[in-house]
């Protein structure tokens, strides 16, 4: 009997296959940025295979200790700072880097070629979590570069998240998946461990309609503005607000965050008014808080700081943090008009 090949061969779309039919739709892609993708994806496959045996670090052996293969075992994030790295250094795709883990920009080694993108990255977002066995994630973000040849610069990576050419996190919990957009969707990959392997498992990823769940750390609501604590009692369906969520937060971001995309809902990291110096949060502009909304508003979303989008502002420094509202457009416009109406005194 005759097997139907095409019938087949439609059901398997590695992630590969998938970012090649994306770029086939633009002619005028040179495919480097297909090639950056998928370096990323190489990247996460290692990150994912390493923070599967996190809680072996004890019996191999822990950190700066030679582990009974004779390698010396390093941190986690550490491993995923230096594995994106490497990944990245040579290719001849990236012009510099930045990562939450290093003070400055990292540049490109000078005996390999810089190429057109600046690349920055959260390499493990919410590490403190790996101890407990709870999720944690990656988050990258690829800008064109604005500097002419050469070395790339500061002012690369320095760019607003609405001049992002793509954006995507990798979120490493009961299953690995890698969910990224590059203007075009948002689309999710999920690995098969069995053979290393992304597959397309969540295609054009979109905010639900009704929301499911508010995230907040709400240890912290003394601190919070009269807006953010007004806000908060509308979530929790005061203010005749009609609303019944529920609370969810992991406190490892992209976990919260890629929960809510398929739910439904707000993640909130509010300024803590009331809390000297921390009037602007605690979540990163450029490795955090853009990536992720360039992620909310191509899935029907929307992103804040509460007074205005994410995706508007340029960084001015590396490591510049800001409030974030994020999550369902709805509820994410609602914090702005509570932020307005109480807040005015304070912004
Ligand atoms: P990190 O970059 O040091 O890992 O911190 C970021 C994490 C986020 O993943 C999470 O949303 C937040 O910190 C949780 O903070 P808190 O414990 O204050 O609620
Ligand atoms: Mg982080």
């Amino acid at each position: 009997m005759m097997t139907d090949r095409r019938a087949f061969h439609d059901k398997i779309m590695t992630i590969e296959r998938y970012i090649l039919d994306q770029q086939s739709e633009h002619p005028e892609a040179t495919g480097i940025l297909t090639n950056l993708l998928y370096d990323i994806a190489l990247a996460a496959k290692f990150i994912a295979s390493h923070t599967n045996r996190a809680g072996l670090a004890d019996i191999l052996g822990s950190t700066g200790e030679m582990n009974v293969q004779g390698e010396v075992v390093q941190k986690l994030d550490e491993y995923a700072e230096r594995t994106i790295y490497r990944l990245n250094d040579h290719t001849g795709r990236v012009a510099v880097m930045a990562s939450e883990e290093e003070d400055d920009i990292i540049p490109i080694p000078p005996h390999h070629t810089a190429g057109k993108y600046a690349l920055v990255y959260d390499p493990l977002d919410g590490s403190s979590n790996i101890d407990v066995n709870v999720s944690v994630g990656t988050i990258f973000a690829i800008h064109r570069r604005k500097s002419e040849g050469g070395a790339g610069t500061l002012e690369d990576c320095l760019q607003p998240g609405r001049d992002l050419v793509a954006a995507g996190y990798v979120v490493y919990g009961s299953s690995t998946m890698l969910v990224y957009s590059t203007g075009n969707g948002v689309h999710g990959f999920t690995l098969d461990p069995r053979v290393g392997e992304f597959f397309l498992s969540h295609p054009n990823l979109r905010f639900p309609a009704k929301a499911k769940y508010y995230s907040v750390n709400q240890a912290y609501a003394r601190r919070w503005s009269p807006g953010v604590q007004a806000y908060t009692d509308w979530l929790q369906g005061g203010q005749e607000s009609g609303l019944s969520l529920s609370l969810r937060y992991i406190g490892s971001l992209v976990a919260d965050f890629h929960r809510n995309l398929l739910t439904g809902g707000v993640f909130y990291y509010p300024a803590e008014a009331r809390a000297p110096g921390k009037g602007s949060g605690k979540l990163r502009l450029l490795y955090e808080a853009a990536p992720l909304a360039f992620l909310a508003q191509q899935a029907g979303g929307y992103a804040s700081d509460g007074t205005q989008p994410i995706l508007e502002m340029t960084p001015t420094s590396l490591h510049q943090r800001v409030p974030l509202y994020i999550g369902s457009r709805d509820l994410v416009e609602k914090a702005e008009a509570f932020i307005a109406q109480y807040d005015a005194q304070l912004l």
